[in-house]
This record gives C-alpha cells, sequence and structure tokens, in this order.
C-alpha cells in the first residue's frame, strides 16, 4: 500500500498558510480526492514524493518538462547562468538568441517579448490586438483556458471547470462584458457572432488543440476557417500555443495543421521548466508596444537570464533533435494512449480517448468529445477513482477529467508498459465493483 502520512502531514501544514494548501487551485486534488502528495525531486519521466513513491509522471508540470525532469543539458545551462546573477533587470544576449529560435520555429512570430507566464503573454496580446485594430470585445472559446486573466475566465476550462466555476468572483460585469464565449468546433457561432458585432471585435483567442477541457483536437478545417472569418473582418487571430507550442511539432500547432495566426502565445516549454511566457506576432502589430508604440507593457523578470537559458537548452536540444523527437513522442504516446484505451474496453468501461501528438485524455464517456458540451458528459467521479487507482500503483496523471495528459522524451516503453498493467488492474477493480 502507498504510504501517503509525510504528504499528508506537509499537506495540512500548507493548509495553515496557503489557500487550499496550494498556489494554483489545479494541484489540490479535490477533483479526484485524497491529498496530494508532495514532490521532493524529478529525474526522466520519474517525481519521488516525500514518502517515497515513485511515480511515473504523466502530467510533467503541466506541460513544460518536455525533455524530462533534470536534464542534464539544462541543468546545466542553469547553473552556468545562475553562476553569472540570477537576475539584471537588463538585456542580455541570450533573449535574443531564445527569440531568434522561436522566430525559426514560428515564422509566423515576426517580433516577439518574453514575459514570465502564460497569463501574462495572453492578456499582452489581447491588449495589443485591441489598441491594433481599436474595437473592444474578443472571441473565445467554452472550454478553453487563456490563464487567469480577468477576461479570459468567462466559461474557463482546466480548474474554472474542474471546480465548476462559471466566471470568477471579482471579475466586474463591466469587463467580463467584452468577452464573447462560443462553443469550440462550430464555426457557425463564430459567423454570427462577427454578424452581430460588426466592425466590434478585436480577435478571436484559440487553444488550436485544446488541452485545457482534456484534450479537443480541432475539427477538419476548422482552424482555417476561424483564419478565413477573421481576415474577413479585418480582426486578428491569435494562437494560444503555450500548451501545443514546441510539443505537437516544433513549430507547435501551425506547423502541424499549416495555419499561421496573427498573433502567439507561447509558455511552458518555452522556458524549460523555468517560468517564462511569449506573445509575439506580426511586425505591425509587435510595433504597437513600448517603447515603439502606445501599447503598454512591462516586467522586472521579463526575459530572465535564467529562464532564457533554461528555453534555450531546451528548444534548442528539440530543434537539433527533432528528426528523432516528434516520432518518438508521437510513438510513445500513442502506445499509451491506446494501450489504457484497450484495457477500458476489455474491462466495459466507457471512455473515448483524444490525443493530438504527446497530449491526451481518457474522458469517462462514450459519446465523441468535440467540444465543452461533450467533454462535460464525462463521469468525473469514475474519473476520480480511475485518478486514485492508478497514483496507488505509481502514475501520477492530471488530477482532473478537463486537463491534458503529456509525456516526454524520458519516458521509456517499460513506463508505458507498467502504465498500462496498472489501468488494466484499475479497470478490472471498476467491473468488480459494478
Ligand atoms: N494550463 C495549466 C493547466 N491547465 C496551468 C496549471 C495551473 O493552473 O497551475
Amino acid at each position: 500500500m502507498r504510504r501517503t502520512d509525510k504528504s499528508s502531514a506537509l499537506h495540512a501544514r500548507a493548509q495553515t498558510l496557503l489557500p487550499g494548501g496550494v498556489d494554483s487551485p489545479v494541484r489540490a486534488f479535490l477533483a479526484v480526492g485524497g491529498a496530494p502528495p508532495f514532490v521532493e525531486r524529478g529525474l526522466g519521466a520519474s517525481l519521488w514524493d516525500a514518502d517515497g513513491n515513485r511515480y511515473i509522471d504523466y502530467f510533467g508540470s503541466w506541460g513544460p518538462m518536455i525533455l524530462g525532469h533534470a536534464f542534464p543539458p539544462v541543468v546545466a545551462a542553469i547553473q552556468s547562468a545562475a553562476e553569472r546573477s540570477a537576475s539584471f533587470g537588463a538585456s542580455t544576449a541570450s533573449e535574443a538568441e531564445l527569440a531568434a529560435l522561436v522566430r525559426e520555429a514560428y515564422p509566423a512570430v515576426e517580433m516577439l517579448r518574453f514575459v514570465s507566464s502564460g497569463t501574462e503573454a495572453t492578456m499582452s496580446a489581447i491588449r495589443v490586438a485591441r489598441a491594433f485594430t481599436g474595437r473592444k470585445y474578443f472571441i473565445k472559446f467554452e472550454g478553453c483556458y487563456h490563464g487567469h486573466a480577468d477576461g479570459f475566465l468567462v466559461k474557463a476550462g482546466s480548474g474554472v471547470a474542474t471546480f465548476g466555476i462559471a466566471g470568477s468572483a471579482g471579475v466586474p460585469e463591466e469587463i467580463a462584458h467584452w468577452t464573447l464565449a462560443l462553443p469550440f468546433n462550430d464555426l457557425g457561432a463564430v459567423e454570427e457572432a462577427f454578424a452581430a458585432h460588426p466592425g466590434e471585435i478585436a480577435a478571436v483567442i484559440v487553444e488550436p488543440v485544446v488541452g485545457n477541457m482534456g484534450c479537443v483536437p480541432p475539427a477538419p478545417g476548422y482552424l482555417r476557417g476561424l483564419r478565413a472569418i477573421t481576415e474577413r473582418a479585418s480582426a486578428l487571430l491569435i494562437f494560444d500555443e503555450v500548451m501545443t507550442g514546441f510539443r505537437l511539432a516544433f513549430g507547435g500547432a501551425q506547423e502541424l495543421y499549416g495555419v499561421e495566426a496573427d498573433m502567439t502565445t507561447l509558455g511552458k516549454i518555452v522556458g524549460g521548466g523555468l517560468p517564462c511566457g511569449v506573445f509575439g506576432g506580426r511586425l505591425d502589430i509587435m510595433r504597437m508596444l513600448a517603447p515603439l508604440g502606445p501599447v503598454y507593457q512591462a516586467g522586472t523578470l521579463s526575459g530572465n537570464p535564467l529562464a532564457m537559458a533554461a528555453g534555450l537548452a531546451t528548444v534548442g536540444y528539440l530543434r537539433e533533435h527533432r528528426a528523432q523527437v516528434y516520432p518518438r513522442l508521437e510513438a510513445l504516446s500513442a502506445a499509451v494512449a491506446d494501450g489504457v484505451a484497450s484495457e477500458a474496453a476489455r474491462a466495459g468501461v466507457p471512455v473515448t480517448t483524444n490525443r493530438v501528438g504527446a497530449m491526451w485524455t481518457w474522458f469517462f464517456t462514450e459519446e465523441p468529445v468535440t467540444d465543452f458540451g461533450s467533454a462535460s458528459t464525462s463521469d468525473t467521479a469514475a474519473f476520480g477513482r480511475f485518478h486514485r487507482a492508478m497514483l496507488d500503483a505509481g502514475v501520477w496523471l492530471p488530477p482532473s477529467q478537463y486537463e491534458a495528459a503529456f509525456l516526454g522524451t524520458a519516458h521509456s516503453d517499460a513506463d508505458i508498459k507498467e502504465t498500462i498493467e496498472a489501468a488494466g488492474k484499475a479497470f478490472a477493480a471498476f467491473r468488480a465493483a459494478g
């Protein structure tokens, strides 16, 4: 039996000091039950908690750890940068170096700015889009999550969906008013919104493959349709590639689907596990930013040298080894996603599997999952039971039905086999429980 006393004690102490014992709600395990393991260290695809339990990690710090934990070149890069100081608040050569790598991966990102999180990236992108177009509304999609800035919390995914919070207390309705939340994968709804608000919509922001209502791929032609509608309406198309960037391909969803956005936001992998985000896009749009233009945006730790070093080591590795990395991620992800799905089918547990490359979700529903409405048909209690059984067997999945699972280059065939076997036992227990 998995020991949990040390993690439980740490969790109890944290709850007296931090709301819910956490610094981000999705870590609290409220949707799946049980005390969250407190992590002591990670190496490769493994995590160890305070009680000494080892887990195969399928959330990878929610995306960044595509090369595994404590990947030696990333560790060395951070150590070397730290020896030269953790922060200057002044420019270093590493910013332009990483920016050039980003531009190589994303040709549509002609100019960019580094920030410290995905939320900062998306909120800044919307501010620039509003200034560029002179319009106030923006469209987002139900179940998509673009960070926790006020206007994004309307019908959002991730923890907002997990905890059933429709918007958020503290967001003035005057701000929420300018967010038009539409169903994902429904081009007709987008056409209707533009028809209802002619000349008033600044931008459409979308996760091109959604990760925050679980993994939901775009329907064939959907991203192209968004591209065409926004072009026709002279609105900007913003791809939030915080999750998909450098994961689905070196050039993210834009490379995979062959659709270019006017603006792109990145985070997670681009910082190699350190706090880092990016917003960028066409030159004429990015020239709106101070000190060149009238849109103000700033940050003491933006372009932080440790984050740049970790990002350069990570993105540089992906660039150099992309011919091996992405096919390997595809093969491993297909093996684990399909293997677990087969175990569910064998046990008669209804599961719908959505996957694009190294991100996927097992939805506990019979229905195809194409939007937040269909994702919501999932049996979240059954997901919780599955999550607990997998954790007890040493497999740490994202602790919500409304999150995508990830893997990285450090996962081995043995890890996949162990995961599928654990799932088989978990589903067999479902059958025994009736
Ligand atoms: N985008 C991540 C989860 N969907 C963020 C993780 C967090 O909220 O802590």
